[in-house]
């Protein structure tokens, strides 16, 4: 096994892996419990390497026309230019002539990594649900690299729970990511049935897609210039969570405008 210290020096700056995995689970099941048409399930488990390449699973039952079927994928990717955190899981259940129709699946993946030097980050992201499903995500950081210092409130931490209805939310932050060790962990769940109207279907998935910024970049738009200045001005002052505030000690000062003109761009 390659050790954490020598992971992150041999793949150079931005975030790299340290540990971390999970389990994932599709279901799917037709019929009475005690004597089922068709049905199966899976469960795998996982390591953080197989996280980084991604994996996925599908399980289908079909009886004439009666079908349900459950579908699980995860994936978070650790690129030069960024990183993207990744669960998907959908699902159905219709009965046709057939009683007790059902799918399932679950994923909690987690990693953990290491931020060798405080890094700025633009993400991009989503998230979705409806039926019964529901889906997690967070990111928070749990202390220094050598182990020591104290963990922190979350910088991503969001999540949906959905009863029928579809329920979608996107947006776009840019985000400090200070040295030190972080976890990003994702949930998803969905349970589709056919003896309830609404829940014939279910899906619970998120992307999170993260480029790194220039630390003086404050609108996370890739470069930094006159825009980011007059954003800068526009704070200045007293601003605990401003983008602005690129040192995160909630003001934004003299401090954030040299860091600005340190990373000035023409
Ligand atoms: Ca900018
Ligand atoms: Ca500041």
């Amino acid at each position: 096994m390659v050790t954490p210290t020598l992971l992150t020096l041999v793949l150079g700056a931005g975030l790299t892996e340290l540990s971390g995995g999970g389990s994932m689970y599709v279901f799917a099941r037709m019929g009475p419990w005690s004597n089922p048409i068709c049905g199966d399930g899976q469960t795998t488990s996982f390591d953080h390497h197989d996280l980084l390449d991604g994996l996925d699973d599908h399980i289908i039952c079909i009886d004439g026309a009666a079908s349900c079927q459950a579908f699980a994928e995860t994936r978070i990717e650790l690129r030069p230019d960024g990183f993207t955190a990744k669960v998907n899981g959908w699902g159905d259940a219709f009965g046709a002539d057939v009683h007790s129709v059902f799918s399932r699946h679950d994923i909690i993946a987690s990693m953990d990594v290491a931020a060798e030097e405080d890094l700025r980050i633009s993400v991009s992201w989503f998230l979705q649900a409806a039926g019964l499903g529901s889906v997690q995500i967070e990111m928070h950081r749990l202390g220094d690299l050598d182990g020591g210092g104290s963990p922190s409130q979350p910088i991503i931490s969001r999540g949906a729970n959905a009863y029928i209805d579809p329920i979608s939310f996107d947006g776009y932050d840019v985000l400090a990511v200070p040295q030190g060790r972080w976890r990003i962990k994702m949930v998803s769940t969905h349970q589709a049935m056919d003896t309830k109207s609404g829940f014939e279907m279910g899906f619970a998935r998120t992307t999170h897609t993260a480029t790194y910024v220039s630390t003086g970049d404050v609108n996370g738009d890739g470069s930094v210039d006159v825009q980011d200045l007059l954003i800068l001005l526009d704070q200045y002052g007293d601003c605990p969570d401003c983008l602005a505030d690129l040192d995160g000690n909630g003001q934004v000062d003299v401090t954030d405008l040299l860091q600005l003109l340190e990373d000035w761009e023409d």
